[in-house]
């Protein structure tokens, strides 16, 4: 089921599952572990499983690396450096793919469990398709695919584009994903959260980047990254997006405008998930209710 020029065809196979139900017992899950991480929940953690299931992706390869073929679920996968830390997602993850192992892929568990974790969190709502399949081995991307948080925005533009991102307003969007979550310095040699309010989704990193006072550092690890006398962080390739002035400029409506990067950070997201996949039109465009909104 492989079309080089436009992408792996979705899968009809599971298309009477209801997928609000997978949706809900995600995003119970993340209320069930709200514990996790000193109470920041599993929210952000699933969201960079989602990321991390799609972010290997390359358009000049097209039909590999992206979500599609769920390879995040292979060990040898999983234990790409950049993926510290995810194993904990995954796992969490095992039990609701048992429950609909019959109905479900696992890319579409993964990248469901993003948008889960976005609209979860105060995010706006993604449109989703399923279609994804379970690959063999052989689809894996080779390791080492992910970016280098030291990278320049040189780096970062040029990344973004790997994955077909071609416009920065998409590019600074996406990264605004870190304004939930933390790092770990046992994960990816960097410590901290960005901001304050690390289980809601706003526009809080823009905010951040653009007020407050940064200080480079060298950390524990012995790795740089910029600190403020609250305790929030930024990488290198975060602090891109003011060093290049038209990053700049879309931070700065960002932070104004928290509409504007929902709007942006949504078609984007769903982009970035569905990167490599070619839908036929009957395949419908889901939008799922937040278990606040179903009153549960
Ligand atoms: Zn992240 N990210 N990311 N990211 N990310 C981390 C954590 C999280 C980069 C990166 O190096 C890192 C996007 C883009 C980029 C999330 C979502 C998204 C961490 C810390 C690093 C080092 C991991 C740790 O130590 O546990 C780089 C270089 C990026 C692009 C240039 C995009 C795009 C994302 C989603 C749309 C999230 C939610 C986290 C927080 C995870 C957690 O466990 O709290």
């Amino acid at each position: 089921n492989t079309v080089e020029t436009t992408g792996f065809k979705a899968s009809q196979q599971f298309k009477s599952t209801n997928y609000q139900n997978v949706y809900n017992d995600i995003a119970q899950l993340i209320r069930d572990n709200e514990e996790h991480d000193d109470y920041i929940g599993c929210g952000p953690v699933l969201l960079r499983l989602a990321w991390h299931a799609s972010g290997q992706f390359d358009v000049s390869q097209n039909v590999r690396g992206g979500a599609y073929n769920g390879t995040l679920r292979f060990d040898k996968e999983l234990n790409d450096p950049s993926n510290a830390g995810l194993g904990y997602a995954y796992n969490l993850l095992k039990p609701i793919y048992k429950k609909y192992s019959d109905q479900l892929s696992h890319g579409d568990l993964f990248t469901l469990a993003g948008v889960v974790a976005v609209q979860e969190m105060g995010g706006p709502k993604i449109p989703w398709r399923y279609g994804r399949v379970d690959g063999d081995i052989e689809t894996m991307p080779e390791n080492g695919r992910l970016p280098d948080a030291n990278g320049d925005a040189g780096y970062v533009r040029k990344f973004f584009k790997r994955l077909d991102f071609l416009k920065d307003e998409e590019t600074v969007a996406l990264i605004g994903a870190h304004c939930v979550g933390k790092t770990h310095l046992k994960n990816s040699g960097f410590e901290g959260p960005w901001g304050a309010a690390t289980n809601m989704f706003t526009n809080e990193f823009f905010r951040n980047l653009l007020n407050e006072k940064w200080n480079l550092e060298t950390n524990d690890a012995g790795n740089k990254q910029y600190n403020n006398d609250k305790g929030y962080m930024m990488l290198p390739s975060d602090m891109a997006l003011v060093q290049d002035g038209s990053f700049k400029k879309i931070v700065q409506k960002f932070a104004e405008d928290e509409q504007a990067f929902f709007t942006v950070f949504s078609s984007a997201f769903s982009k970035l998930i569905e990167n490599g996949i070619y839908f036929e039109k009957s395949t419908p465009i889901l939008y799922f209710k937040t278990l606040d909104e179903q009153d549960l």
